[in-house]
């Protein structure tokens, strides 16, 4: 008696702990239940349609079971009644052969027309009946980052990919060593990336200017789930401003401060075998172009000077393992390192960077509550961010900003 309540307990305990940790997630930046783009909205209202549909059945098949418990059980004064038997009824085994195909087809028919538009990467048709222009994006996976080239721009970069809001981008994908997949939950849906010389195509769409975060969704190796990248969503104006920006670079620029040079010498040096900054087809190691403005170091680490000589110095092994910047052959004087760095913090084509994402959805607060080790603490913490993170919207910004220093960034957010 005593063993069966415990182990009642414990399931309710599992469960509200569950429940906890559940709830930090859905960040705005990295959910798919809050959809910001196009193909992320259909996806959610076919998610939409069918929990409806299963609660509807879910809501039927209890009240009646319910009714049923209640109307037929023993009946003191007549233990032995059975009730008439309904075996072989015709009527009911067609309406509950009925009833599910008709679920089916309400379910299918949106699904299957879904599934096809968001297939559909043939280009745009305006008023007029013309074929629009289409800006095609040509990206690689690899481990662990992404490559993005713009299609007859001359603009390459890495890691975080600038598009235009209001306007489908046509992305054509593959992936340099394994299988990949590249996901932003906010905008769109998942498309893996294939070695093998076969190029997959999709569109994004993003409605709202931000900062979306991505994630690879296919197991690629030790550093796969922190292979995580950005779209930044800016004004269609913005992004033409910033194309022409990138367009301009060659990478010989001279830096201002002496020390940028030498570390824009050592960078040669050293690092341009893998490295590009300026256009370049893609190489073994991301882009560098417009480095200066990148929100986080190989997608993951926080972006200072300290980490980035850090990285330098220790080629990512235990900030990310597994890395191939592991095969360079290079040794450095820490001031050496410290040159470099210097040089590629200064890489800033562009004004437009990721502060141009006005309506940012992107808060600096969100992203380091996916991380909750580095604020010290385990599930309480968790939780707790999941609160600030729904007040934040309207009356949390003060509570927010005595916590960390980029309240000026969630000020904007209004
Ligand atoms: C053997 C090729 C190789 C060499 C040489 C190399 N790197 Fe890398 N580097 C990589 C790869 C691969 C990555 C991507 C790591 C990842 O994110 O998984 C990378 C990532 C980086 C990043 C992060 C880029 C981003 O977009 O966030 C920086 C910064 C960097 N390298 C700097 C350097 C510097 C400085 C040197 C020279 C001192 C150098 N690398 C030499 C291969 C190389
Ligand atoms: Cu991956």
């Amino acid at each position: 008696m005593m063993k069966g309540w415990m182990s009642k307990f414990k399931a309710i305990f599992a469960l509200i702990v569950l429940a906890l940790v559940l709830s930090g997630c859905g960040k705005p930046f990295l959910s798919a239940l809050q959809p910001k783009g196009e193909g992320a909205e259909m996806i959610y209202d076919l998610m939409i349609l069918s929990i409806v549909i299963m609660l509807f059945v879910f809501v039927v098949v209890m009240v009646i079971y319910t009714i049923v418990i209640i109307k037929y059980r023993q009946k003191k004064d007549d233990p032995d009644f059975i009730p008439k038997q309904t075996e072989g009824s015709h009527a009911l085994e067609t309406l509950w052969t009925v009833i599910p195909i008709i679920l089916l087809l309400i379910l299918a028919v949106p699904t299957v027309q879904y599934t096809f538009a968001l297939a559909d990467t043939s280009p745009e048709i305006n008023e007029e009946g013309e074929e629009q222009d289409s800006l095609w994006i040509n990206i690689t996976g690899a481990q662990y980052w992404w490559h993005f080239e713009y299609d007859g721009l001359e603009v390459s970069t890495s890691q975080e990919l600038y598009i235009p809001t209001d306007r489908r981008v046509y992305l054509s994908m593959s992936s340099q060593d394994v299988i990949h997949s590249f996901w932003v939950p906010a905008i769109d849906g998942k498309m893996d990336v294939n070695p093998t010389g076969n190029t997959n195509e999709m569109t994004l769409l993003a409605k709202e200017e931000g900062v979306y975060w991505g994630k690879c969704a296919e197991l690629c190796g030790p550093s796969h789930s922190i292979m995580d990248f950005k779209v930044i969503a800016v004004s269609p104006g913005e992004f033409e401003q910033w194309v022409k920006d990138m367009q301009g670079v060659t990478g010989e620029e001279t830096p201002e401060s002496a020390t940028a040079q030498e570390g824009q010498q050592l960078f040669a040096d050293n690092c341009m075998t893998c490295h590009a900054v300026g256009s370049s087809p893609n190489k073994i190691g991301p882009n560098l172009t417009n480095f200066g403005d990148r929100l986080k170091i190989a997608g993951v680490v926080d972006y200072n000077k300290e980490n980035l000589i850090e990285w330098i110095q220790t080629k990512g092994k235990e900030m990310k393992p597994g890395n191939h910047m592991q095969d360079a052959p290079y040794n450095l004087k820490d001031e050496e390192a410290e040159k470099i760095a210097e040089y590629l913090m200064g890489l800033s084509p562009s004004d437009i960077t990721p502060e141009s994402a006005e309506d940012s959805v992107y808060k600096d607060s969100d992203l380091s509550s996916l991380f909750p080790e580095e604020e010290a603490e385990g599930e309480g913490e968790q939780s707790q961010d999941g609160e600030s993170e729904e007040g934040s919207d309207g009356e949390g910004s003060s509570e927010d900003g005595a916590e960390d220093e980029n309240s000026d960034e969630e000020n904007n957010e209004e």
